[in-house]
């Protein structure tokens, strides 16, 4: 069976990295049906009036559902931090990436030992690791 993979990545923290969402998406499903593949899309309209408490009941299913977890961190979004979260009470394996030339990791990331955070400074080196993380599942 293919592995499920959740994606995580800002949305109402700000769409600046969607491109660069829909790379790593594309990265990840040579090796697993990603369950969250809205993030790439570039057509997310940031005011449409959705129902949040479907959105959450979706996404914490979703969450209980996969294998393992990859977020890109650069752009803060409280709603990464909360999945993240989440996602070590619930035993997933967690992967975060971020750019050391862009942004600070959150000590609430960086300073917890069960995530393992890969930084990078150019995008090369981000599809480097990610393969690697990807090869090693
Ligand atoms: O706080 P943020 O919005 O930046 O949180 C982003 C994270 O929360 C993502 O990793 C998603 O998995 C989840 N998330 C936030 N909003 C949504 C959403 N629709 N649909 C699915 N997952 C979401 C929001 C659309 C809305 C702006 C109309």
């Amino acid at each position: 069976m293919k592995l499920k993979a959740y994606f995580a990545g800002s949305i109402r923290g700000g769409r600046n990295d969607q491109a660069l969402y829909a790379r790593m998406i594309d990265a990840v499903r040579e090796k697993a049906d990603v369950l969250t593949e809205h993030i790439r899309l570039s057509t997310i309209n940031l005011n449409e009036t959705k129902n949040d408490y479907d959105i959450h009941t979706q996404d914490m299913n979703w969450m209980k559902e996969c294998d393992f977890v990859i977020a890109e961190c650069t752009n803060p979004s409280l709603g990464v931090g909360y999945e993240l979260a989440s996602a070590e009470h619930l035993h997933k394996p967690v992967h975060i990436f971020y750019n050391t030339t862009r942004t600070q990791l959150s000590a609430m990331l960086k300073g917890d030992p069960y995530f393992m955070i890969h930084p990078y400074t150019t995008e090369e080196e981000l599809f480097t690791q990610l393969q690697q993380v990807l090869e090693a599942l």
